[in-house]
């Protein structure tokens, strides 16, 4: 670019830079530290989490800075075994999230990580992705939530990527931000913190630049933040309770594509307290999403050169669970219908589980009466068991194909492993695309 043309822009970019009057932060205060004791025992019992599920679980506690060095390094031992003995395997989000982790600051001298060889790995995995997309009209391997978390990632650990590239794919147009029609507050606010990443680099000299790639990703970030508000709900969440915590961060890193009246911060965290209050947040990965906005942190605080910093345990954190979820007092069987949908044509069966069962459990009971036409296979994730297939018929990436859940009629914004059936229930595995 000519230079006569980079002085304005130049001027452009450094007055976006400037923080607004106002800060949009909002975390907790001390005094209500307590409030968030049941996210941060559900992450640090280590039962909890397997897997990667480590991985968002230590990336969320170091940027909280809660652990101590003991915990701290239990969780990183088992980030790094995770990811020698299933590498090739992983994803490229799942990849992603543990570089993230386990270079969110710099712990003790003497455990330091070869970063460049899981930034490689990471450069293939993103343009694996990318072939997928070329083949597959359009369609990832994975998702665009994990494709963000790839550009967060390489753009935090200068890793390879083109800017023109990533101004193209994250139009917010682009089909991958929508789900049925309907758009993924999830994948877009993990799609604002990766542009925001990206045009940071480039306003900091770090990147050549082109002016009309530039004030792309400006305008796909401002199209991203109003699309964010506009699925804002009575009680200030943003999208469902599991994609607040995420919509929150994407909102802190942008203050200056919204105005204050547009978003009133703190109803938004007084909700989400609530909801600790009464136990949405048992499963690590929910807990490990919220728990950076509400300490006023997020993913762009990664910092592989700054120390870590270590609590000495000012939260007094107990083991004991938050409120139980069964009640105590019920019959102990209930009966729910359950059926398999393929194309309007539905296979019914009633069955009867016990009281404070999850939908996994109803379809296990399903398979177990008629194993014929209810036999399914599921898979671990993050969030718990995912179904891949029911009679044989796979979920399948590249045709967008998947087994929605329903409940009444109504999609599940829990999976299979946590929601909770109600007797007379008529839940749903339905043959989908998305
Ligand atoms: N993570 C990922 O790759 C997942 C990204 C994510 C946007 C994710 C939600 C958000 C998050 N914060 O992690 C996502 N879900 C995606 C991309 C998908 C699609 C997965 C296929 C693909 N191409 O990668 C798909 C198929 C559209 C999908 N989710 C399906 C489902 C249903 C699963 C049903 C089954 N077969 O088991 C389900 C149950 C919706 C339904 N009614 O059928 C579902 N998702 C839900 C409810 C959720 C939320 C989980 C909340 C919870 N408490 O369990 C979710 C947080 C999440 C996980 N999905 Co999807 C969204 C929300 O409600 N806010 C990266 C990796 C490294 O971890």
């Amino acid at each position: 670019m000519r230079q006569s043309h980079q002085l304005p822009l130049l001027g452009l970019l450094l007055f976006s830079l400037i923080p607004r009057q106002q800060c949009e932060i909002c975390e907790v205060s001390k005094e209500n530290y307590t409030a968030i004791n049941p996210l941060i025992s559900t992450m640090i019992d280590s039962k909890y989490s397997k897997g990667i599920q480590a991985a968002n679980v230590l990336l969320s506690l170091r940027l909280s800075g809660i652990l101590n060095q003991i915990q701290e390094q239990q969780l990183v031992e088992k980030v790094n075994l995770t990811i020698r003995s299933t590498e090739p395997s992983l994803t490229s989000g799942q990849l992603a999230l543990a570089i993230l982790a386990l270079g969110a600051c710099k712990g003790p001298t003497g455990m330091s990580i070869n970063y460049s060889e899981l930034v490689k790995d990471l450069e293939n995995k993103f343009q694996a992705e990318i072939k997928n997309m070329e083949d597959h009209s359009g369609n990832p391997l994975t998702n665009y939530y994990q494709l963000s978390l790839d550009i967060l990632a390489l753009c935090l650990f200068s890793g390879n990527y083109s800017v023109s590239e990533v101004a193209k794919l994250f139009n917010p147009e682009n089909k991958n931000y929508y789900f049925h029609g309907q758009f993924s507050v999830d994948t877009g606010a993990m799609a604002v913190l990766a542009l925001t990443c990206v045009k940071g680099k480039i306003t900091r000299g770090q990147k050549q630049i082109d002016r009309k790639d530039i004030e792309n990703i400006d305008k796909h970030t401002e199209s991203l933040v109003n699309k964010i508000l506009s699925q804002k709900t009575e009680n200030g969440l943003l999208g469902n309770i599991y994609s607040t915590g995420e919509a929150m961060q994407a909102l802190f890193v942008s203050p200056n594509y919204y105005n204050e009246n547009q978003w009133v911060c703190e109803k938004t965290r007084d909700t989400v307290l609530t909801e600790i209050s009464q136990g949405a947040f048992h499963m690590p990965t929910a807990a490990a999403q919220i728990l950076p906005a509400l300490m006023g942190k997020t993913y762009l605080d990664v910092n592989k050169d700054s120390s870590c910093v270590y609590s000495s345990d000012p939260f007094n954190i107990t083991t004991q669970e938050s409120t139980p979820v069964t009640p105590s007092v019920s019959p102990s069987q209930i009966q729910v219908n359950y059926s398999v949908v393929i194309n309007n044509q539905a296979d019914n069966i009633t069955v009867s589980v016990a009281n404070g069962s999850v939908f996994l459990n109803v379809m296990e009971q399903a398979e177990k009466k008629n194993p014929t036409l209810f036999w399914f296979k599921s898979e671990e994730t993050s969030w718990g068991p995912y179904i891949i297939s029911v009679r044989g018929i796979k979920a399948d990436p590249n045709d967008r194909t998947y087994w929605e859940l329903l409940s009444n009629g109504e999609p599940l914004s829990q999976g299979p492993g946590s929601y909770i059936v109600h007797a007379g229930d008529d839940l749903e595995v339905r043959w989908s695309t998305y």
